[in-house]
């Protein structure tokens, strides 16, 4: 696994937990933690309980013992490191979004599919498709249950930055994430509904907004305590970013990311209409699906709250008796579980790096739109008159 921080904790859990409920037909062995510092990364070595670290992620990829690569790193490494496992034979599990940029994208995709025909898998860690309740989702569309799908209203909400005090860590610069809040968690809603409903986004338009422009520098820049100090550095990320979506088979959806959204800490939300019926989901409330069937009488109709903890639903015969809940951590779980078994069973991984490269276009698309302020139509001038200088009221 290469780097060690909040995603790295999630996806050694992940790796740790799959073989001990899922019946794997392989193993996983956490072998090698890799980070800028092999101290750093004995750390979290000891405290996950894999057996080794150190620091060159060149030299991992270059061991005849170790199997799969695990990228874990800001976006800024994932071209590069991606790229190199693959031509080594590695296969790899790389971090969402899948690049910095549509060039790098595109380049890994192109490694991914060159690596694929010699048995080499590759998958993008879009891992809320593996929360339950949005694979029930998946499967009650796929199977006709919301007849033809109209629209959808997606939206991934937090506020750990409406706080300014908050230090500009990497998340908030542009050469190492990428974007901000659109490519970030922006990224995970864009996947689901591509997911979701079987189609890719043909064309957006959209705006994003930098709300607080600077914030205090890291004290320790790649430690792990996250303080900020005295001097103050630009933000180079958008916090908030908005934009509809047309899809090529004509469903229109409306899109926000935001990590200002007041009171809301991790709601990733997903609501889709039907000609049979619609869907609702809120990570906030992950271990529930709301559905709506217009079938029914129209006595009978109403939002049910299904609880997606049945043996029946998916991932979950595995875990608990019904109505015992699970958490984030699951999702991790269920994606280590789905790569080992695609590796053993010799079968394309899914998101595969071509499904984040679709979901890269689409913010590459945001930002070109944005920068462009192509769709801005005039309405009030700051007066609240008409901004070409009439007043219709
Ligand atoms: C990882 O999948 C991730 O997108 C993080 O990068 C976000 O910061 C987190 O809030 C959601 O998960």
């Amino acid at each position: 696994m290469i780097g060690h921080g909040f995603m790295g904790a999630a996806h050694a859990q992940g790796w740790r937990v799959a073989p001990r409920f899922f019946n794997l037909p392989a193993f996983p062995v956490p072998q090698l933690i890799v980070g800028r510092s092999t101290e750093a990364a004995q750390g979290a070595a000891d405290k996950w309980g894999w057996h080794e670290a150190g620091d060159s992620w060149q030299e991992a990829i270059a061991r005849e013992d170790i199997d799969v690569i695990d990228i874990v790193t800001p976006g800024d490494m994932h071209a590069e490191i991606a790229t190199a496992a693959l031509e080594a034979g590695k296969h790899v599990l790389c971090e969402k979004p899948l690049a910095n940029s549509l060039e790098e994208a595109e380049a890994m995709a192109e490694s991914a599919r060159a690596a694929a025909l010699s048995g080499v898998r590759s998958m993008v860690g879009f891992t809320y498709r593996r929360v339950p309740a949005i694979a029930y989702a998946r499967e009650l569309i796929a199977t006709g249950r919301l007849g033809s799908i109209y629209q959808v209203r997606a939206s991934y909400l937090q506020d750990w930055l409406a706080d300014p005090q908050v230090p500009l860590a990497w998340r908030l610069q542009k050469n190492r994430a990428g974007s901000g809040a659109l490519g970030d968690i922006g990224a995970h809603a864009i996947d689901l509904v591509q997911y979701l409903v079987g189609a890719r986004i043909a064309a957006v338009s959209g705006t994003t907004q930098t709300i607080v422009k600077r914030r205090p520098l890291l004290e320790q820049p790649m430690g792990l305590g996250g303080m900020g100090g005295a001097e103050m550095g630009d933000v180079s990320v958008d916090d908030v970013a908005i934009f509809t979506a047309r899809f090529n088979d004509g469903i229109l959806a409306t899109f926000e990311a935001s990590r200002f959204a007041t009171g809301r800490k991790n709601a990733l939300r997903v609501e889709i209409s039907g000609s049979s019926g619609a869907l609702a989901f809120d990570l906030e409330d992950l271990n529930a699906l709301h559905f709506y069937d217009s079938t029914l009488p129209t006595t009978e109709q109403g939002f049910s709250r299904i609880l997606v903890t049945e043996p029946g639903h998916p991932y979950i015969s595995a875990w608990w008796p019904a109505g015992h809940m699970l958490g984030y951590e699951h999702g991790f779980a269920h994606q280590a579980r789905d790569f080992v078994e695609a590796i053993v069973n010799e079968v394309q991984p899914s998101p595969s790096f071509d499904e984040g490269l679709a979901v890269q276009r689409v913010l590459s698309a945001v930002e070109t739109s944005a920068d462009h302020q192509s769709v801005w139509t005039p309405a009030n001038d700051r007066d609240g008159h008409s901004k070409e200088g009439e007043d219709h009221q």
